[in-house]
């Protein structure tokens, strides 16, 4: 086991209408982690949460606010707020939803595992001693279902792999490369996953408990969903492909043996 030293931390937070929220995840993650800097990645939000970030930052020297110019997705807010953490020379980033779904008092627990040596941590639901709160069976249902066919097309030994809550160390997001990442909703972190899996990275599940929004309106729409599956689907059949690809080769192989 590794001990890697973490200094400096970015906790990027997408927002998309999330006026109310933002000031409580904001104060609960200062105390949690009060070294932990903050990037608000805000889609020029109608309710004006544009604005609640920029008081935030001027408050707090620690609070940075990232304007973009319009509703873009999760996946292509996340990626302008790693290219920026890349251009600043954090060691860690960390991705957080706005609702208070991922609580700032289990970051400790996430960043201990970058120190033990993992690239990528996830805060995962479906592992030992992770947990969903309000959720109704449908929603429950949904990702787990998902997370299954997940794993049964890509093969890879992760549990919560649409999980949002989650450490990448900075070598990590380099590595990875983002230039070719195109998927912009649920798929993003999936897209993410695989390739950090692909390059044999260190991916660490640490249980979470999630908590359902009590304030504000999910953005999770059909056509996020609808992106998920038909990417997952996509990756999956060229997963298979590759696989029976290398079988056929190690067959000729041994022929010629
Ligand atoms: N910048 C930006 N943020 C977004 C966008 N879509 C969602 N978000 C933010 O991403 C986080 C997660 O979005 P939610 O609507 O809570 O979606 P979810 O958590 O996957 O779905 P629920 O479980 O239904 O809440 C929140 O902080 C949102 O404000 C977007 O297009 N741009
Ligand atoms: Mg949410």
């Amino acid at each position: 086991m590794s001990d890697r030293t973490i200094e400096r931390v970015l906790v990027c937070i997408p927002t998309y209408n999330e006026r109310e929220n933002l000031p409580v995840v904001v104060r609960r993650l200062r105390a949690a982690v009060p070294s932990a800097e903050i990037l608000v990645l805000d889609d020029n939000s109608p309710d004006g949460t544009g604005q609640v970030a920029d008081d935030l930052a001027a408050a707090d020297p620690l609070v940075h606010v990232l304007h973009r110019a319009g509703k873009e997705g999760l996946g292509r807010a996340y990626l302008a707020g790693f290219a920026w953490a890349l251009e600043h020379g954090y060691d860690a980033v960390v991705e957080m939803d706005a609702d208070g779904s991922h609580q700032p008092e289990q970051l400790p627990a996430l960043l201990a595992a970058v120190s033990d040596g993992a690239d990528l941590v996830i805060g995962s639901r479906w592992v030992r001693g992770g947990s969903v709160v309000n959720w109704p069976l449908h929603r429950k249902a949904l990702s787990v279902g998902g997370n299954l066919y997940i794993r049964v097309l890509l093969g890879m030994p992760v549990n919560d792999a649409t999980a949002g809550y989650r450490v990448y160390t900075a070598d990590a997001l380099r590595r990875i490369g983002l230039h070719d990442v195109a998927s912009q909703g649920y798929s993003f972190q999936t897209d993410l996953t695989r390739r950090a899996v692909a390059l044999g990275m260190r991916v660490v599940e640490v249980p979470i408990t999630f908590v359902e929004r009590e304030v504000g309106d999910s953005k999770m729409s059909g056509d996020i969903m609808r992106e998920s599956l038909q990417r997952i689907t996509v990756w999956g059949v060229h997963h298979r492909a590759d696989q029976l690809r290398r079988l056929r080769r190690r067959e000729a192989t041994w022929h010629q043996l």
